[in-house]
């Protein structure tokens, strides 16, 4: 704070800029303090520029992750094998288009303009979850997405409802709800097929669960010890848990489930420890991860193209909606 008021000396009256040092120490006091509190932060109050950023950086990437997420699920609205089964993944696909639109709301709260956002995604220069960058190759993938992305979603998610900043903890009350059942219907679809489908269908459910499980545990983010942006977001409350915890969190949840299900998660050095408590697990690749990270996971390409496309094709639509949105204001304007 005094560094940047004393960047402007001489370009401002000399009180001026000791004046704004101590406004904007107070303002982060009472910011700091409020935070200690657990109060929540709105809109319209004061923040520290660097807390405005992270919040836009993450509440934009959550939002383009639920939109750039319907993409691999899309691909099997036509192939559902049934037609209750195509019903409950075009709901869960048009939930995940609602919460990104939750989200780019909570995020234009902070100033920053829906346009500004989608140019980052469809310019490369924001990032979505790394998760969508891999393939859904078999129908049994749309249920493991539901299981196991769904539900490290949920982990995830559920302590973003306790965020500093209301606008964001508002959206993720009503984003929970929904994605509890996403995981659910996922978790039902996977169980169908273990226990009354054939033996090429439970070896499709466990090649998929063999694909999906490490790119999942990959969604908490990098090891806490390699996660630049936590320690600022877990001091403002923007994140509640940590990378590393979230992601035991949701080892220790899924273990038993898959047990039910009848699935072997591909790890091997996956063990109780009674010391801990907790499930043991192997090593993560996290070159994997930075590649995906990088744009150059299996599906990169693909998933940007087609979000570029929908907007390109959208022209039109956002054309006539503005025209028609002048035409309603002229008529209003002449009848007042
Ligand atoms: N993928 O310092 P860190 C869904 C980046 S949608 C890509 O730990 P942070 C669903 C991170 O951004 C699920 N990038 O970061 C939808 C950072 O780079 P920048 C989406 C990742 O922010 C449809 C760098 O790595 N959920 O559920 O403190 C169908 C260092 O990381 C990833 C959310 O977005 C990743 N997995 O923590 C089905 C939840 N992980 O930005 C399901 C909200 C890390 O500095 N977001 N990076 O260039 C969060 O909770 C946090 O942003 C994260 C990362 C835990 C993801």
């Amino acid at each position: 704070m005094y560094t940047q008021a004393m960047d402007t000396m001489g370009k401002e009256s000399p009180q001026a800029p000791v004046l704004r040092s101590a406004e904007e120490l107070q303002l982060q006091e009472r910011f700091d303090a409020r935070i200690d509190a657990g109060d929540f932060i709105e809109a319209k109050d004061w923040m520290p520029e660097h807390y405005r950023k992270t919040l836009v950086r993450q509440i934009s990437q959550h939002a383009h992750s639920e939109i750039v997420g319907m993409l691999p699920e899309g691909n099997w609205v036509t192939r559902a094998p049934t037609l209750k089964r195509k019903a409950i993944l075009l709901a869960k696909i048009q939930d995940e288009g609602g919460h990104g639109l939750y989200l780019y709301s909570a995020a234009e709260t902070l100033g920053t303009s829906r346009d500004e956002m989608l140019d980052a995604l469809h310019t490369g220069r924001a990032k979505y979850s790394s998760i969508f960058n891999y393939p859904t190759l078999t129908w049994a993938d749309v249920g493991v997405i539901g299981w196991l992305v769904d539900g490290a979603a949920i982990m995830n998610q559920v302590p973003i409802c306790r965020c500093s900043y209301a606008p964001y903890a508002r959206a993720m009350v009503r984003i929970c709800r929904e994605e509890s059942f996403h995981q659910r219907q996922g978790y039902d679809a996977l169980l169908v097929m273990m226990q009354k489908g054939t033996d090429a269908q439970r070896a499709m459910v466990q090649d998929a669960v063999n694909r999906w499980w490490w790119p999942s545990l990959m969604m908490f983010g990098p090891p806490d010890d390699q996660s630049p942006n936590s320690a600022l977001s877990m001091r403002w409350g923007i994140k509640r848990i940590s990378n590393d915890d979230l992601r035991q969190k949701f080892v220790d949840a899924t273990v038993p489930q898959a047990k039910v299900l009848g699935v072997e998660l591909p790890d091997p050095d996956l063990k109780w420890n009674e010391a801990r408590q907790h499930f043991d697990f192997g090593a993560i690749d996290w070159s994997e991860f930075w590649q995906v990270v990088g744009g150059d996971g299996p599906c990169n390409r693909e998933r940007l193209s087609a979000r570029v496309k929908a907007w390109e094709d959208g022209a039109w639509v956002r054309e006539a909606a503005l025209v028609h949105a002048a035409k309603i204001e002229k008529q209003e304007l002449l009848a007042a």
